[in-house]
């Protein structure tokens, strides 16, 4: 009887422990079961670590972003490979570190497209993978390759580096050409009005901002005095395509529009679509329904803007049914900036908004603002919300996503994170190069180094942003300093090397 018994209690918890060990599926295991989910990246200019209210801010609402990111992981150590668009971008597509590529710095809207044409990227191999791919909003990666005629269909563009359609700005909002282009094409050019741009030169009797302030309805601050458009003067020079010409006003709805369009038109197939919304980069536009919503003036108010376009984009994946089948990553190109030059009142009206968070620096800086950005994951009901203190980087995604959708692409610089994004590991990467305007430096575990440089400036004075140089090497632990305020390269000689090093390993091999 006993025996009984026994044998009894020991097939029950037998088969009790079989049932647990089944239903206890990780997110990664029933990624197996899902057929590819779809991918798309969110990808904001120039946000700040602090300017989301998911990391805090109690001075501006995202509420729309942090509904996403409160349900998803956020990463407090999310960076951006580097502290401007270009090349964060860049690796953002190639997963590849920035240095490598000496190309890989602000871009004019009249440059050759700085990713080859033979080079892997993240949507070739996502299109390899049966993936249909498309971007929308801002490329600022270089098109054509050299001699752009803007009147023909321009090649390469993002078509030929992964894109199945594009529907892009070429570099930003405050460069020529201020057109949309749509698979190569500008959006509305009438042959009888063709598009000439220059960053060398005038045209002939085309006013720009600096001789014809009075047709400015933005005034520039520094740089930004060349052709004026829609009464905003612009980096470079462009003269004809008045149909074809963007609206800034209009901009967001009109991406927020192809956006949702992309998504109907391609849900019934795996999709990969990147999201790059132009704001809160300058100019700040706000389509009127934004204007004064803040408080802050046109920043502030193009941050609620871009968060309504969050909401209403997310809205229109539920509607189509296909929320629970994608993966959502978003972020930032790089840190934020207050004044990057026009007058906008954003100085003036940043009131107790901090919008680095207590980060020291900013865009352009090796600080941590320049790089550290807003950073989390969705995917409803397949990632479990949480917060990570994992080291993560767009460069990352590259090898994560690989890894996701089963293609064996890797790149050196990429590390495979897909646990990470999925809330199943906060291990994360032990270190990472980052690139500011002026030079590059390491982060490993909590400890920064930023090696000497005698010749760079330790200050950029238009922006009023501190660039990282030094000419002594620094050390910060940002575990115990956040805000990066004591030097500590001296207290701790042994560390110092032992960083300069393994950056010069990396770096320079
Ligand atoms: C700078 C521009 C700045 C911005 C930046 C690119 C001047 C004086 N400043 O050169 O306004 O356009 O380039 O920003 O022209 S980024 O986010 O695309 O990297
Ligand atoms: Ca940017």
């Amino acid at each position: 009887r006993t025996k009984l018994i026994f044998n009894t209690v020991f097939i029950y918890v037998f088969i009790s422990i079989f049932l647990i060990s089944c239903k206890k599926e990780t997110s990664e295991e029933k990624i197996e079961s899902t057929k590819s989910p779809n991918v798309v990246i969110i990808y904001m200019d120039d946000l700040g670590y602090g300017d989301v209210s998911f990391n805090g801010a109690s001075t501006i609402h995202t509420p729309n972003m942090d509904k996403l990111a409160n349900n998803g992981v956020i990463f407090t150590n999310g960076y951006a490979a580097a502290s401007t668009c270009t090349p964060s971008r860049y690796s953002l597509l190639t997963g590849v570190y920035p240095w490598r590529e000496k190309d890989a710095k602000i871009l004019p809207g009249t440059a050759p497209l700085l990713i080859k044409p033979n080079q892997v990227t993240l949507p070739k191999i996502l299109k390899s993978k049966g993936y249909h791919t498309g971007i929308v909003g801002k490329w600022h990666l270089g098109l054509g390759t050299g001699i752009i005629d803007w009147n023909e269909t321009i090649k390469p563009s993002p078509n030929e580096v992964g894109f199945d359609y594009s529907y892009i700005m070429a570099a930003t909002q405050d460069r020529v050409p201020t057109v949309y282009i749509k698979n190569g094409d500008v959006v509305g050019l009438e042959k009888e009005d063709p598009i000439e741009v220059s960053y060398e030169q005038n045209f002939d009797g085309e006013p720009t901002g600096k001789e014809n302030p009075e047709l400015t309805k933005m005034k520039w601050h520094h740089g930004h005095n060349n052709s004026i458009v829609n009464g905003i003067p612009r980096i470079g020079f462009m003269k004809g395509g008045e149909k074809a010409k963007w609206i800034d006003e209009d901009m967001a709805d009109n991406f927020l529009n192809e956006a949702k369009n992309y998504v109907k038109e391609h849900k019934e197939k795996p999709f990969f679509l990147y999201y790059a919304l132009q704001q809160p980069h300058v100019p700040r536009t706000p389509n009127k329904r934004f204007v004064g919503k803040s408080g802050m003036g046109p920043r502030g108010d193009v941050i609620l803007e871009a968060d309504w376009c969050v909401g209403e984009f997310v809205k229109t994946l539920e509607e189509q049914g296909i929320l629970e089948n994608t993966l959502i990553i978003f972020s930032s190109d790089n840190g934020p900036v207050i004044n990057d030059g026009y007058y906008d009142e954003a100085e003036e009206k940043i009131g107790n908004h901090n919008v680095t968070a207590g980060l020291r620096g900013g865009k352009y800086s090796l600080y941590e603002a320049g790089t550290r950005v807003p950073f989390f994951t969705y995917w409803k009901g397949t990632i479990k919300p949480g917060v990570s203190d994992a080291i993560v980087s767009q460069i990352d995604i590259f090898s994560s996503i690989a890894k996701l959708i089963g293609s064996s692409e890797k790149t050196n610089d990429s590390v495979d994170l897909l646990a990470e994004f999925l809330g199943n590991s906060e291990v994360g990467r032990e270190n990472i190069i980052l690139q500011g305007s002026y030079g590059t430096f390491i982060r490993e575990n909590e400890w920064v180094m930023i090696p000497k440089n005698d010749t760079a400036p330790s200050f950029i004075e238009t922006v009023k942003i501190e660039t990282g140089i030094s000419k002594e090497d620094q050390l910060y632990n940002l575990k115990e300093d956040f805000g990066q305020q004591e030097n500590v390269a001296s207290k701790y000689p042994e560390k110092l090397k032992e960083l300069k090093e393994k950056y010069e390993l990396i770096r320079y091999n």
